[in-house]
């Protein structure tokens, strides 16, 4: 089976779920912006294979998820970043082994990653994925999520990039292994920020969940050169600043509602052409525990209908009290 993604986005690039059978053929595919493989990590195509365990999926049929340009793309090191370039948008990711310290970790990385993408020329950021094992786990005192957020915080305030108007969507989850894996889309131009009107945003989280707040919005939305893009964060069962609910369908139910609140928002405010949350291209659901895949799959299916493409991965929500994140994006257009 041969996959035309190109024909399913609008924009610089776009990405769809593809049968783990064509891995070897995307990686060597010119126009591969990035290759997430759940079990290995993440690659850029640029032949270096630091790959590491990740987040298993759950359920389904196995699938990777192909990032297709539609320029053709460039390959570089930077340091201890991979990078993958097109002449709108800059790929980097990077793996970096975890030295029981993660504050200082994340300071070091979101540091640099500071660093190249404004050295390259692609001084926004406008999404950014992280995944660090044993995220609800205490180190030296405080959980590691925190002492992440505090590292993270510290580092974007230092480069003056801790801008409450500017801040990219983000997810954040824990792995099964490896390091702490990073990896974002950057930008010459500056996405919007899209705020959820039933949370308190991120950034305005109450000391209790953390001495410094987590630097995110609820959603970038990005008009390219051609097409716009919304990316939803990592949304959980949080309303105002509280996480509610104790049973599955009741926060999968909560995490829905954020998400439409997050699409409406994006419509009412920039015109997007979706109004809801079936209508994303794309959906990435993250589980505490596995064995509640078929329930969620089921669930969400049920809501949003057999077409929209969907992958269920086992990862450890940041607040330990959540058993489930979705994220989403959308490849298309305003009106
Ligand atoms: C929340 O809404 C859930 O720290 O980058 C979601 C997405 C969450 C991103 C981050 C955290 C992050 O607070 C947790």
């Amino acid at each position: 089976m041969t996959v035309d993604i190109a024909s399913t986005y609008t924009g610089p690039f776009g990405m769809a779920y593809v049968p783990v059978t064509e891995r070897t053929r995307l990686v060597n595919d010119p126009h591969a912006l990035a290759l997430i493989d759940f079990t290995e990590g993440v690659r850029v195509p640029d032949g270096t294979s630091d790959f590491a365990e990740w987040l298993p999926q759950v359920g389904g049929l196995p699938v990777c998820e192909y990032w297709h340009s539609t320029e053709p793309v460039a390959y570089e090191r930077r340091g201890n970043f991979h990078l993958a370039r097109t002449s709108e948008l800059l790929f980097l990711r990077l793996m970096w082994p975890d030295t029981g310290r993660v504050e200082e970790d994340a300071q070091v990385v979101y540091a640099e990653l500071m660093t190249v993408l404004r050295a390259e020329g692609y001084p926004h950021l406008v999404r950014v994925w992280n995944y660090l094992p044993r995220i609800n786990a205490e180190e030296a005192g405080h959980e590691r999520y925190r002492s992440f957020c505090v590292g993270r915080a510290a580092a974007l305030e230092a480069v003056r990039a801790l801008d409450d108007a500017r801040l990219p969507a983000a997810s954040a989850l824990g792995s099964c292994g490896g390091g702490l894996q990073v990896y974002a889309i950057a930008a010459r131009e500056p996405g919007i920020q899209i705020e959820n009107p039933r949370q308190v945003s991120a950034f305005r989280y109450p000391q209790r969940y953390g001495p410094r707040s987590p630097s995110f919005s609820r959603a970038t939305l990005k008009r390219w050169r051609e097409g716009v893009h919304l990316y939803i964060s990592g949304t959980a069962s949080i309303v105002g600043h509280a996480s509610l609910h104790e049973t599955l369908e009741s926060q999968l139910g909560e995490t829905l509602a954020n998400i439409e609140a997050v699409v409406g928002e994006a419509h009412r405010v920039e015109g997007l052409k979706v109004h809801t949350p079936n209508e994303l291209s794309l959906i990435k659901v993250y589980l505490r525990n596995p064995a509640d895949a078929v329930a969620t799959e089921a669930w969400l299916r049920e809501r949003l209908g057999k077409r929209l493409p969907m992958v269920l991965l086992q990862g450890d929500v940041c607040r330990s009290e959540l058993l489930v994140e979705i994220e989403g994006a959308y490849f298309g257009e305003t009106e």
